[in-house]
């Protein structure tokens, strides 16, 4: 091929031209006179592969020859994007980190799995969420490398026997069933520098082991029956954020996905290696939350029984390579695996896991005495009507950090859901607050903004270090600067306005405030105290004297996102807001002064169109129980004014940015905890009542429906405190209404919002980490 013999394929337009011909040819094999714009994709797509393909295999020869210490990043679920194999923030943050990783040249490896269905499509059908698959692997994916060499077997079922090793007795695993794991490596590239590094995700094959005795005996047809079963593993993807619902799929996944990642990590180990000493010095093994934590177990199942060592000494190297951060705040959100389904896949590390549980307890009896409370809430096993292994508290014990996702997440876990280990070994808990890359989230998706930081800030170096962006602060007091960024706004406007007329038909003013709410529905994210306060809105206006109307601030609320599958309660808001948004859309005496949109099938595609298009976003959870949230950065970045209450990450924006840009509302942390004891006696405004009273009446439809929505809110019930939060999220939407009227006022919070937007950029966050829990070097080849 052309280039090949100078080394490098060239990147310069010419050079691109010839390769994209080549690969219509050759690749797609059309003709290079005749072809669409769908086979123009795939040849340039390939021939973007190849170079990073050049660049991934020069990084790790690099990694290989220099033997840095390594980072493996362990997630069952990353969303890239076009591949949504992840729910929510857990997922997307995964990517981030992966772009931050590649980007600040750290010699890390992500590890996942290569779900054929990636989280559902939402479609709506009258106001109905319904979920469709996700094939996306339909017309091929051309930015992985399928290694059909790299292959490992995973095996499950079976028993346990002891066998005799050098006159001792050591229990064995027979395993039953035999799968195969089989390699997609997907490079990630990072900016500025030609580091690439690899995502890993396996697939599920059948093992050609499979089921020896069926084909002796005759029963050929079933036997393929059954391999098909085995290939079901790495199907789909969990459409649930919150609940742990113990399925037998789920843990098979899991296991899967461990005992591929695990002996591909071992394997290269051991090719630089003759022991295993030395394995806290150059492998670091990360858990993106308990998902991955069967590691644990599996990794002591390979040095005791198939390593041959010592129980003692497994265990404390095992001690020093695991690091561990959660996604949730409350306890109830924790996994938990019913022991009879571990036993059934997984005897050997049921085993295991007692073990370790029993050797914890001695050494926690020495330190803290018999007090038997105490013990059993941190033992790993759970014995209850189902008795369970807990995952949190097993990734805890082994691991040598546990990180919240913000300070006050990792707060509460220390005072509330971990207090027990937290007094046991409080240097072992630390916070890392979450960050986004700026790569995305401004380059890919604003591009306007971009080109307008670098003129402003006369350098494109904001890109690797987000930091600069405060900057812009020298900047906020003069004009031009200002009615250029006003400029950008209402670009991003116009496209999102267009977008929402070709999803819902609506046509909205681009002088409204664009007021976005998307995320994930649930309840603790209170998307209800939004529509209320919509519903609110379209009260007041319909009371109003004609002559104040012309006075009041036209808006565009704007929500998005999924429900999971079976969440009832969170499906009845999503209909809620279409029947809210139905009512008010076709009231002609209303006109431009309030618009209510749904945006269908929220995505990262989606975010990318919505989140530079914002005016104001809302974060409205109740304190304590967003461990830190990540969309907000994202709208922070893009100059969008927050509106939300003081949970999760936003207590270190309003840090960074001021509480004068933003607009706080609602109960504290602490208050929320007085206020729920309260209950009934709580204060709750009239205007609450009234509008619940609509939505009870009847007057969006569908009465019978909404009632038991309805109720989750009513006094003495509301656990997520809408009634007692409303008054001040009345204010604080007022609040928003006077600033948008002096549009300089709104620009400058704009300017200082996006100002003060650096310290949640991913690469902070992957510094820290890699700084004080992995204890890693950057690596960065030299050609
Ligand atoms: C578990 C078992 C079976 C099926 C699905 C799951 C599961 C999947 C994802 C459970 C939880 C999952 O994610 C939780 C999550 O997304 N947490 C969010 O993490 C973000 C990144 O740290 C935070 O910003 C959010 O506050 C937090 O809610």
């Amino acid at each position: 091929m052309f280039s090949l013999m100078d080394g490098f394929l060239k990147n310069d337009p010419f050079s691109l031209q010839k390769d994209i011909l080549h690969h219509v040819e050759y690749t797609v094999a059309r003709s290079r006179f005749n072809f669409d714009d769908y086979e123009a994709y795939q040849a340039l797509s390939h021939s973007v592969r190849d170079r990073l393909i050049e660049r991934w295999h020069d990084t790790h020869t690099y990694f290989k020859r220099t033997k840095p210490k390594r980072l493996y990043f362990l997630s069952l679920e990353f969303l890239m994007g076009d591949a949504a194999l992840g729910n929510g923030g857990l997922a997307r943050f995964s990517a981030c980190q992966m772009d931050s990783l590649a980007t600040l040249d750290y010699p890390a490896w992500g590890y996942g799995l290569r779900y054929e269905y990636g989280l559902f499509r939402q479609i709506i059908v009258d106001g109905f969420q319904h979920e469709q698959p996700d094939y996306w692997l339909n017309f091929g994916n051309p930015w992985e490398i399928e290694r059909i060499h790299v292959t490992y077997e995973v095996k499950f079922y079976g028993t346990v026997e002891d066998v005799d090793r050098n006159g001792e007795k050591h229990e064995v695993w027979i395993p039953g069933e035999t799968v195969e794991a089989v390699a997609y490596d997907n490079p990630i590239p990072g900016y500025g520098t030609r580091n690439t590094i690899n995502l890993r995700l396996w697939a599920a094959k059948p093992s050609n082991h499979f089921d020896l005795e069926a084909y002796n005996t005759g029963d050929y047809i079933n036997s393929i029956v059954n391999r098909q079963r085995t290939e079901s593993i790495s199907n789909v993807l969990y459409p649930d954020d919150r609940s742990h619902q113990g399925k037998e799929m789920r843990l098979k996944q899991q296991y899967f996905f461990v005992s591929a990642s695990l002996q591909d990590i071992i394997r290269r180990f051991k090719e630089a290696h003759n022991n295993f000493d030395e394995l806290p010095e150059k492998v670091a093994l990360h858990l993106n939350d308990t998902h991955p934590s069967l590691s644990i177990a599996e990794i002591m199942r390979i040095l005791v029984d198939e390593e041959q060592l010592d129980w003692n000494k497994a265990w404390n190297i095992v001690c020093k390579i695991f690091s561990f951060t959660t996604h949730t705040v409350v306890a109830e959100g924790l996994e938990k695996i019913p022991t009879d389904l571990l036993g059934s896949l997984l005897p050997r590390h049921l085993q295991i896991l007692y073990k370790i549980n029993s050797n914890f307890m001695e050494e926690l009896k020495k330190r803290i005495g018999l007090d038997y409370n105490r013990l059993s809430r941190m033992s790993i096993v759970e014995e209850g009507a189902v008795k369970s292994i807990r995952m949190a508290n097993l990734s805890i014990i082994c691991s040598h950090t546990v990180n919240g996702v913000s300070k006050l997440h990792s707060d509460t876990l220390k005072m509330r859901t971990f207090k027990d280990f937290y007094e046991l070994w409080p240097e072992k808990f630390q916070y890392t607050t979450n960050g986004v890359t700026q790569r995305r989230w401004i380059v890919v998706s604003n591009p306007s903004l971009c080109a307008l930081l670098s003129k402003w800030l006369g350098t494109e170096a904001w890109i690797r270090n987000a930091d600069l962006l405060t900057g812009l602060r020298d900047h906020v007091d003069n004009t031009g600067f200002r009615h250029e960024w006003k400029m950008v706004k209402r670009l991003n406007k116009m496209r999102l306005a267009e977008y929402i007329e070709t999803m819902s038909g609506v046509k909205v003013s681009l002088d409204a405030m664009f007021d976005v709410q998307v995320k994930r529905i649930h309840e603790y994210k209170r998307q209800l105290l939004n529509i209320f306060g919509i519903i609110h809105r379209y009260d007041c206006l319909k009371n109003m004297d004609k002559n104040d109307r012309t006075k009041v601030v036209p808006r565009v609320c704007i929500i998005g996102g999924k429900a999971a599958p079976g969440y009832e309660i969170a499906k009845k808001i999503i209909k809620l807001c279409h029947a809210v948004a139905e009512k008010i859309n076709n009231d002609a005496d209303i006109g431009d002064l309030l618009k209510l949109v749904f945006i269908p099938d929220y995505n990262v595609s989606v975010a990318e169109m919505v989140i530079p298009g914002a005016d104001l976003s809302q974060h409205l959870s109740t304190a304590g129980h967003e461990a830190s949230g990540t969309g907000s950065m994202k709208f922070l970045m893009n100059g969008c004014l927050l509106l939300a209450t003081a949970d999760g990450s936003t207590v270190e924006i309003i840090e960074e940015i001021g509480s004068d840009n933003l607009f706080l509302f609602g109960a504290k942390v602490q208050e929320v905890a007085e206020l729920r004891e309260k209950g009934g006696a709580l204060k709750v405004p009239l205007q609450f009542a009234r509008v619940l009273r609509m939505v009870r009446d009847g007057y969006f439809g569908d009465k019978d429906y909404f009632k038991s929505l309805c109720d989750t809110v009513e006094v003495g019930n509301d656990f997520y405190l809408l009634g007692s939060d409303f008054g001040s999220y009345l204010e604080a939407q007022a609040a928003a209404d006077k600033a948008f009227v002096e549009p300089e006022k709104w620009t400058k919070m704009s300017i200082l919002s996006a100002a003060g937007s650096g310290r949640f950029s991913s690469d902070r966050t992957i510094r820290e980490y890699a700084e004080r829990t992995w204890k890693i070097d950057p690596c960065q080849c030299p050609f």
